[in-house]
């Protein structure tokens, strides 16, 4: 009997390594509303050199870096541009609009994958009656998208056009690491023409908990004072930080054993009667597939799923969403497969 829980819910689900425990444990720590917290610092100064600029903040989660970031770019009654399957509108508790009064301005792409071509009709026109587009938001890996990849260029010239239109460019790069690996890129390069960049430590780079915020030294400072506001001045967190930067440095060496393990899920998929998945389409950790004809729910087949200790989480009735991550292997996916087919068997 096969007794360890297979979790592919998210990458969000790691738990810290042996490293990082002792990294942890070992942290000088100091109080970092002062300014105060060594490990802390070297944290953001290395995410800062990392991404090629000048400075870094180190933020309780990705739905914080991406607010303080839109909060430091939009004033109350502007509006954000933003992929409708997108995280910041469909997963942050509409907190842009909630706490920064900030309305987003949806564009459907295919693949989550906006051109400048579809932004470009969604901005205002400049007239004092009507609410004003400050800045364009991209998600790179797109989440609900499969874990699709910016092409680098496609990034630059959206950054470019936008900032000839008079507005600022934020990513949510909770997973640019991944798309980095993809590319064969790096992520400095690739990032380089946006004014703000949040990426997640808590995801695929095995991080228990955190994010950072990356951009110039006078962005950083006004989002510092936006991360006070939001709650999220953290006082010893070198504690935390220390296991972001094991993350920080270990974790995307890795991540192309993810991408290699989500491959064999689509492929594995594919060959289940009654599943639909391209699985050509993924391009990293995240498999998105439709129950298609097996007649089950998304709610159906999770139970039984979780019954057999494998679980997914739902995109909606009838779409499921697995994601790799280091605490699953070749072995775990192969098994998930098993169990996925006598499942699908079971339920027609
Ligand atoms: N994503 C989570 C869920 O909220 C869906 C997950 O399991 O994938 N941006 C992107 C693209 C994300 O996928 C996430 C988390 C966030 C931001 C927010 O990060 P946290 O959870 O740290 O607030």
């Amino acid at each position: 009997m096969h007794e360890k829980i297979i979790d592919l819910r998210s990458d969000t689900v790691t738990k810290p390594s042996a490293a990082m425990r002792r990294a942890m444990a070992e942290a000088e720590v100091g109080d970092d509303v002062y300014i105060e917290d060594p490990t802390v610092n070297r944290l953001q100064s290395r995410a800062a050199e990392i991404f090629g600029r000048e400075a870094g903040l180190f933020v309780p989660s990705g739905s914080m870096g991406n607010l303080t970031c839109i909060m430091a770019q939009a004033s109350r009654g502007q509006e954000v541009i933003c992929e409708a399957a997108g995280h910041i509108y469909n997963y942050e508790m509409a907190a842009m609009s909630a706490i920064g009064g900030v309305l987003p301005r949806v564009v459907p792409a295919e693949d989550g994958i906006m051109t400048w071509e579809q932004i470009a009709p969604a901005i205002r026109e400049k007239a004092y009656y009507r609410p004003q587009t400050a800045l364009v938001a991209l998600e790179n890996t797109h989440n609900m998208a499969g874990g699709t990849v910016y092409p680098t260029r496609l990034g630059h010239k959206i950054c470019d056009q936008a900032h000839e239109a008079g507005l600022k460019v934020h990513l949510d790069g909770a997973r640019v690491f991944n798309a980095a690996v993809h590319l064969g890129e790096n992520v400095a390069e690739m990032t380089k023409k946006f004014d703000s960049v949040q990426f997640c430590l808590s995801k695929g780079l095995g991080a228990p908990i955190g994010s950072m915020i990356v951009g110039s030294r006078d962005f950083i400072e006004r989002c510092r004072v936006i991360r006070k506001t939001l709650g999220g001045g953290m006082r010893q967190v070198g504690v935390i930080a220390a296991a972001g930067l094991v993350a920080l440095e270990e974790g995307p060496k890795r991540l192309h054993i993810d991408h290699d393990n989500a491959k064999i899920l689509a492929e594995g998929l594919a060959k289940i009667a009654r599943i639909r998945i391209s699985p050509e389409k993924v391009q990293t950790n995240i498999v998105i597939f439709d129950l298609g004809e097996t007649g089950l729910t998304s709610k159906q087949f999770l139970e039984r799923l979780a019954q057999r200790k494998v679980l997914g989480g739902p995109v909606d009735a009838r779409r499921i969403r697995m994601v790799t991550h280091l605490d699953v292997d070749r072995n775990d996916i192969e098994q998930a497969l098993k169990i996925i087919g006598e499942v699908v068997v079971a339920g027609f």
